[in-house]
């Protein structure tokens, strides 16, 4: 699909009630998406409901067989089994997916795509297109200018996830384990095994037979597929704090040829979508709050790993709904249509 910028589309969002949804609809208009019709779906349980685009108010419509009659791009992200459910169905009704989930990711046929990275993968697609996992996002937009410089040997990453990456439900759980704890009441808990409230979880989705969790795996395998290269030694930790929005991500790197910190953050200064926040002297660096609503990957607090020859530490902070999610996946939809 290429086109003019005259041209309009017709774009459902699948999960539009939900965390990811939502900042989907508000990007779709922040940006001035050529929209002729916005179509959005979810649950029976949100069918008849209201939300607004572009001062209008949109009836939510349950998704089912035929939602995606005469829609031409289809943005998922209501979870890998109905990705799995309506995505094919979606594409023979000839519209391109855009799927947020992990339905396709590793999926040789499927693009994964962070186009400040991987811009190039868009074209191989057969009718879907995957969006990475949010933490790898983030990782991959700092490190792949560094591994094009110096090559990257291996990664050993540890994360800081806030809640709004379980969704909805994840943000009504902190908050009410937080009014509970300041009110003297029992604090339960339904989303998380623990609680989350004044406590670090180091797990987040599933443990997988090796002992690491899905999120864990996730990170480690779609950043061999996005970065291309298969030879990366990666190691992750995937750790939820209670932060609403924002991931941070302590990365430790080790290289093939040497890259000072110095020229670490003169590469970073201007590689896309990266905004380096690193003086130590004025306390600067990357911070959960300050990236909350921003489009940019922030990174701080770069400096060189003593205890190796070539080796970096980095702090990399992201808005892990939007750049992390629903931002990534409407920049691929801008490319597809050639905005
Ligand atoms: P959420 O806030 O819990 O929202 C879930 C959305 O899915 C809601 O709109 C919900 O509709 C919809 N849904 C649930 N069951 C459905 C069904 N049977 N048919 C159609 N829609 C259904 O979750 P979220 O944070 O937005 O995340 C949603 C999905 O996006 C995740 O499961 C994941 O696959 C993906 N995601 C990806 C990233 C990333 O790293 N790129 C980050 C976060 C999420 P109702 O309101 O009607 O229940
Ligand atoms: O926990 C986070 O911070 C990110 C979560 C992402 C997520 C949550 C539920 C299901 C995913 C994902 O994008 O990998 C999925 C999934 O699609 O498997």
């Amino acid at each position: 699909m290429s086109g003019s910028n005259k041209k309009t589309y017709s774009v459902a969002v699948v999960g539009a009630t939900g965390a990811v949804g939502n900042e989907m609809i508000s990007i779709l208009e922040e940006r001035k998406f050529p929209v002729k019709e916005v179509r959005l779906l979810a649950s029976d349980r949100s069918d008849g409901k209201k939300l607004e685009f572009s001062e209008k108010n949109i009836t939510v419509k349950k998704t089912d067989s035929s939602s995606f009659n005469e829609i031409d791009i289809a943005l998922f992200s209501a979870g890998a089994s109905r990705s799995k459910e309506f995505a094919p169905l979606a594409v023979r009704s000839g519209a391109i997916v855009i799927d947020n989930s992990s339905a396709f990711r590793m999926d040789p046929d499927v693009p994964l795509v962070v186009p400040e990275v991987n811009p190039h993968a868009i074209a191989r697609h057969k009718g879907i297109i995957a969006n990475p996992n949010c933490s790898t996002i983030q990782m991959v937009v700092v490190l792949k200018p560094i591994h094009d410089a110096v090559r990257i040997k291996r990664i050993v990453v540890s994360t800081y996830q806030a809640v709004s990456g379980t969704g909805k439900e994840a943000i009504e759980e902190l908050s009410q384990q937080t009014r509970d704890l300041f009110n003297y009441r029992e604090v339960k808990h339904q989303v998380y095994p623990h609680q989350i409230s004044f406590n670090c979880l180091p797990q987040i989705d599933i443990f997988e037979e090796n002992h690491y969790t899905k999120e864990e795996m996730k990170m480690i395998n779609e950043t061999k597929k996005i970065i291309e290269d298969d030879t990366i030694a990666i190691t992750a930790t995937a750790v939820r704090v209670p932060v609403f929005y924002g991931h941070s991500e302590s990365v430790n790197i080790e290289t093939e040829k040497k890259l000072t910190a110095d020229e670490a953050r003169e590469l970073l200064s201007d590689a896309p979508g990266v905004k380096l926040i690193d003086n130590i002297d004025a306390l600067e660096y990357p911070l959960a709050i300050k990236a909350a609503g921003r489009d940019e990957v922030f990174v701080g607090r770069i400096r060189e790993d003593e205890s190796i020859e070539k080796g970096l530490n980095l702090w990399i902070v992201s808005d892990n709904i939007r750049k992390g999610a629903a931002l990534n996946a409407i920049q691929i939809a801008e490319i597809l249509i050639g905005v």
